[in-house]
Parts: C-alpha cells; structure tokens; sequence
C-alpha cells in the first residue's frame, strides 16, 4: 500500500477540535519563547562587547555585510573595451523625442531628494562642473544589435552625491522626457553603479540631439532600453516608479 493512500484512510478531525489543540500547542509555545527570549537577553546583556556592540548583535551585523557584498558582486561592471573600437550606434527610439525641442532653453529639473525641499533647475553648466567620467562599452539594444561606445558625462552616483543629501535611501529613480513621452524607472543600486552616467558625450563628441542630447541616461549593465535620452526629470523616490517599457511586458531590471 503506497503513502498516500495511507493518508487518505487518516480520520478527518473536527475542524473546532484541531484548532483548539493547535491553539492550546501555540500557546505553550509562547510561553517557552519568552523565556528563550528572557534567556537570550541574559546572555547578549552578559556577551563581550565587540566594537560596542555585544557580539552576536556584531555577528549579524556582519552577515548583513556579507549579504549586501554579494548583492552588489552581482553587479560586477560590464566589459570596457578600447576606445578605438568605439562606432557611432545607430539612432533607434524616437518616443518622447518630439521636435518641439529646443536643447538651448533645456533644464534638468529634479526632484525627490531627502533633504530637498523644492526641485532644482540646471543647466549644463551646472551638470558640466562636477566630476568628469568616460566609459567604453557595449550598447545592446534588445532588438537584436549591439554596437561599442564611448559615453562621456558624470556618474550618477557623483551627481546623488554632490546634490545631496542623502538620495541614498530612496530605493529608486524615475527618469522621463521633457514632454513626458518616455519614462523609466531604474532602482538604487543600478542608479549608483560606478558605470551608470548622466552623458553628454558620445565617441568623443558633444551627444547629439537625436542621440539624446543635450543629456541623457547610460547605464552599462542594462539593454538599451533603460538609457533614456532627452532627460528632462530626475526624480528620486521610494516606490517603483512608472517605466514605458515594463508597462509593455519587457522587464523592469532589463539586465543582459
Ligand atoms: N527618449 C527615448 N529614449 C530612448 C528610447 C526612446 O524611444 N526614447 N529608446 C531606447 C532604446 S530601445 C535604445 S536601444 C536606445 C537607443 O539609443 P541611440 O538612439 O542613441 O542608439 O535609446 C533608448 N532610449
Ligand atoms: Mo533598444
């Protein structure tokens, strides 16, 4: 006889029956973990300090750190390649590329950063002044083609940093168009990548606009399609944000 059928033959109990054993089982258990919760206490009042915290506590501490360690090796950085390689990609994606654009009267607003009462306004001169990055690598667009180029602007995460404040415990990024035609979301620790950038520079040139100049999204660990062009909002927020293509059955964290 196999073991389900021995299961099956298994009195049924009366459901009132079970639950009152099961609860009367639930509370007795209660009981013995407030006093393994009193004991415990006892021994983490009575444990070595280790770095002013008693040592299981500083135990715990350490997993965490190990755990965001291999969350972020997950993110190790996309193959650079030598510039020399580097091609003009082709132009691909024109939503929310209206012509109605005028890039010199262009301003980055953002919003959402901890500690920003008002959104800011800036230029490229703004944008211009901080830390300067160029980056290598291979563009993949998830139709099919991939093409090596060199990105020049400002990382993210230089940007985060000099702007404030602590946009490190916001959990996402929502970029869109100047006319709202195209969105994305990327979450924090694609946003704080050393290579996702703010670009304004393609092999070398200043990003044209049908490149998504005058600024636009690169981030090098993503298809193409998180790399919005034509960046009219930052904003940082807690909840994911809206994204065009995920609200089209493509997937939101787009890794390749
Ligand atoms: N504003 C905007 N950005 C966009 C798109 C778009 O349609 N609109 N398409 C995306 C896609 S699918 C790709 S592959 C790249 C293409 O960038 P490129 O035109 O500079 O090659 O831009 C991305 N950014
Ligand atoms: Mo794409």
């Amino acid at each position: 006889m196999s073991d389900d059928q021995d299961f099956r033959r298994k009195p049924l109990t009366d459901p009132e029956v079970e639950i009152r054993r099961l609860s009367r089982r639930g509370f007795l258990w209660s009981g013995v973990s407030i006093a393994a919760g009193y004991a415990g206490y006892r021994l983490l009042n009575g444990a070595p300090k280790q770095g002013g915290l008693p040592v299981p506590f500083r135990k715990a501490l350490e997993w965490n750190e190990a755990v965001w360690s291999s969350l972020q090796s997950e993110m190790l950085p996309a193959p650079t390649f030598p510039i020399e390689q580097a091609r003009e990609p082709k132009v691909n994606g024109g939503l929310g590329m209206s012509d109605a654009f005028d890039p010199s009267a262009w301003t980055l607003r953002v919003e959402g950063l901890r500690g920003l009462s008002s959104p800011l306004h800036l230029s490229m001169e703004d944008i211009r002044v901080l830390p300067f990055t160029r980056i290598c690598t291979e563009f993949k667009c998830v139709e099919g083609w991939s093409q090596i180029v060199s990105w020049g602007g400002v990382k993210l995460s230089d940007f985060m940093r000099k702007f404030a404040l602590t946009g490190e415990s916001n959990r996402y990024v929502y970029l869109e168009t100047p006319d709202a035609g195209y969105y994305v979301g990327i979450d924090i620790k694609t946003a704080l990548h050393p290579q996702t950038l703010l670009a304004y520079e393609m092999n070398l040139q200043p990003l044209a606009v049908e490149h998504g100049g005058p600024l636009r999204l690169i981030t090098a660990l993503k298809y193409g399609y998180k790399s919005l062009k034509r960046i009219g909002l930052l904003r940082f927020c807690d909840e994911r944000p809206r994204d065009y293509w995920a609200e089209n059955q493509y997937d939101f964290y787009a890794g390749h």
